[in-house]
């Protein structure tokens, strides 16, 4: 039984597509809560984070927009993270993808101090790794693996922490890649999961490998789940859709894995614009995922190997 802990991050910033700000009453209205007590877990749902007002940071990059929003949120959610940390397992129900500048900050703080290594699993169409100076579209929602893995040749920005060393990430279902994010991909040690990694050995053996490299390392692991990880035809509703992504038995299976891990212990929700849904079905589908990630089993077998 694990004490689950709700906090919506309606970051709607990060790119230029309104929506995002109402994901966390989408995933509330398609019974997200329902679904963790009814797999035995407590909940408690401490409503959705305020940021400050922004306090006018700019930045040479003329394209990039809503940079003290951002600033704003990440300070907040950071604390809200931190905080939750100590009490139970965070789910946060974003939002788009630049709310994890905040929650994986807050997240690494708490695993700073309590002294263990934090891992990132990023499940993604999109590297996300820019940084302010490399994006062209100007949309933070772009840059959080940039800052949170301290990401070479970038102006400093001290709002955005760089917690988590590359070889501590692992991203799945990359198949969206811009020419400056493959630069600093290569030069990094992220693992790099692309779709072709998943079509040649399929997900399992991938990444029990890196569940494997988390408990040997006594880490915890946070997992960033933008809706752009599934493929569109099961996943509508998102700003950024990408044929060719994770099918729904995909998903579900590294879901499962997971909870069989027993590792993870923090979890981003992104990109889920309820607006571009159809009749709640991302919604819903995106609820399944964490049903599956917090044990629902479709038959429990006892003896089935993990
Ligand atoms: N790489 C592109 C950019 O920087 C697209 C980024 C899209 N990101 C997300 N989140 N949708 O993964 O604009
Ligand atoms: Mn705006
Ligand atoms: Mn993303
Ligand atoms: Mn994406």
């Amino acid at each position: 039984m694990t004490h689950c802990i709700l906090i919506g991050a309606p970051v709607d910033e990060g790119q230029k597509r309104a929506g995002c700000l109402m994901g966390p009453a989408a995933y509330r209205v398609a019974g997200l809560a329902r679904t963790l007590s009814e797999l035995g877990h407590t909940v408690e749902d401490r409503g959705d984070v305020a940021p400050a007002a922004g306090r006018g940071e700019v930045c040479d990059n003329p394209a990039v927009h809503h940079l003290p929003e951002m600033i704003a949120w990440t300070e907040a959610l950071g604390a809200a993270a931190k905080s939750a940390m100590t009490a139970g397992m965070p789910i946060f129900l974003g939002g788009d993808h630049a709310l994890s500048l905040g929650t994986v900050s807050g997240v690494a703080a708490h695993a700073a101090a309590a002294q263990r290594p934090l891992f990132v699993l990023w499940l993604d169409a999109h590297s996300d790794i820019h940084s302010l100076m490399s994006t062209r579209s100007g949309n933070i929602h772009g840059c959080p693996v940039g800052y949170l893995s301290g990401r070479d040749g970038f102006e400093p920005m001290p709002a955005f922490p760089a917690p988590v060393p590359g070889a501590q990430i692992c991203m799945f279902g990359i198949r969206s890649v811009d020419p400056a994010e493959h630069a600093a991909l290569s030069a990094s040690e992220i693992e790099v999961n692309d779709m072709r990694v998943l079509d040649e050995h399929g997900i399992v053996a991938p990444l029990r490998g890196f569940l494997d490299r988390v408990r040997a390392a006594d880490g915890l692991l946070h997992v960033s789940l933008d809706v752009d990880f599934l493929d569109p035809s099961i996943a509508p509703a998102v700003g950024t859709t990408v044929p060719g992504g994770a099918t729904f038995r995909e998903a579900h299976l590294v879901m499962e894995m997971l909870h069989e891990s027993g590792l993870v212990t923090s979890l981003d929700l992104v990109e889920l614009n309820p607006f571009l849904d159809d009749r709640g079905q991302t919604a819903r589908l995106m609820v399944d995922l964490v049903g599956s990630l917090m044990g629902r089993k479709v038959f429990d077998r006892p003896t089935r190997a993990k």
